[in-house]
C-alpha cells in the first residue's frame, strides 16, 4: 500500500479564518472582563509583549534577516518580512522625525479584522488589534531595542487607513547589541 505524500509545510499552517475568529472571540471575551477600554487594550498588549518575547526566536531563524544598523531597516524589516511572514501582508512605512526614530506602519488590509466590522457599541477607546503592538515591543526589546508601539490610527475607528506607530526609545547600543551578524 502506498503511503500519502508528506506533506509537513501543510500540516504546519494554521488556519488563517480560525486565527482571526480565535482572536475576536478572545477581545470579545476581554470586553466582558474588564469595563475600560484601556484595560482592555492593556491586556492586549501585555499578552502580545509575551508572544513576541518568543516570536522573535522563530522569526529570527526563520528569515535569516541579517543584524541591521539602522531604525529605518529594522522597520522595513517589520514590514517587509515579519508582516509578511506572519499575516501575509506588507505594510507601508513611513518615517515621521528628523531624528529617524519614529516610523509609521500604514495598513491597507489587516486579516485580524476580517469579520469586524465595527468597534462594538460604547467601545470608542478600543484598540481592537493591539496585541499587534505588544507582539512588536516584545520582539524589538529582545533584540534589545526598547521602542513604544500604538495604533496612532484605525479604520475600525472611522479613519481612512489603520497606521501603527513605532518609537525607538534608545539608539542602537553596539556593545550590548546581542546578534553577531
Ligand atoms: C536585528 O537584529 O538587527 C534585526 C532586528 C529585526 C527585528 C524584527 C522584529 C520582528 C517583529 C515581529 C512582528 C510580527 C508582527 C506580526
Amino acid at each position: 500500500m502506498s503511503r500519502p505524500a508528506y506533506r509537513r509545510p501543510e500540516y504546519q499552517k494554521i488556519n488563517k479564518d480560525l486565527f482571526v475568529l480565535t482572536y475576536g472571540a478572545l477581545v470579545a471575551q476581554l470586553c466582558k472582563d474588564y469595563e475600560k477600554d484601556e484595560d482592555v487594550n492593556k491586556y492586549l498588549d501585555k499578552m502580545g509583549y509575551g508572544i513576541g518575547t518568543r516570536l522573535i526566536e522563530d522569526f529570527l531563524a526563520r528569515s535569516c534577516v541579517r543584524r541591521c544598523h539602522s531604525y529605518s531597516e529594522v522597520t522595513d524589516i517589520i514590514a517587509q518580512v515579519a508582516f509578511k511572514m506572519y499575516l501575509g501582508i506588507t505594510p507601508s512605512v513611513t518615517c515621521n522625525n528628523a531624528s529617524r526614530n519614529e516610523f509609521s506602519l500604514i495598513l491597507d488590509k489587516n486579516p485580524l479584522v476580517d469579520f469586524v466590522e465595527e468597534l462594538p457599541a460604547g467601545r470608542s477607546s478600543l484598540c481592537y488589534c493591539n496585541l499587534l503592538c505588544g507582539v512588536i515591543r516584545g520582539a524589538l526589546e529582545m533584540v534589545h531595542l526598547s521602542a513604544d508601539v500604538s495604533f496612532l490610527q484605525d479604520r475600525l475607528k472611522g479613519d481612512k487607513v489603520t497606521e501603527i506607530g513605532i518609537t525607538f526609545l534608545k539608539k542602537l547600543d553596539e556593545k550590548k547589541y546581542r546578534r553577531k551578524k
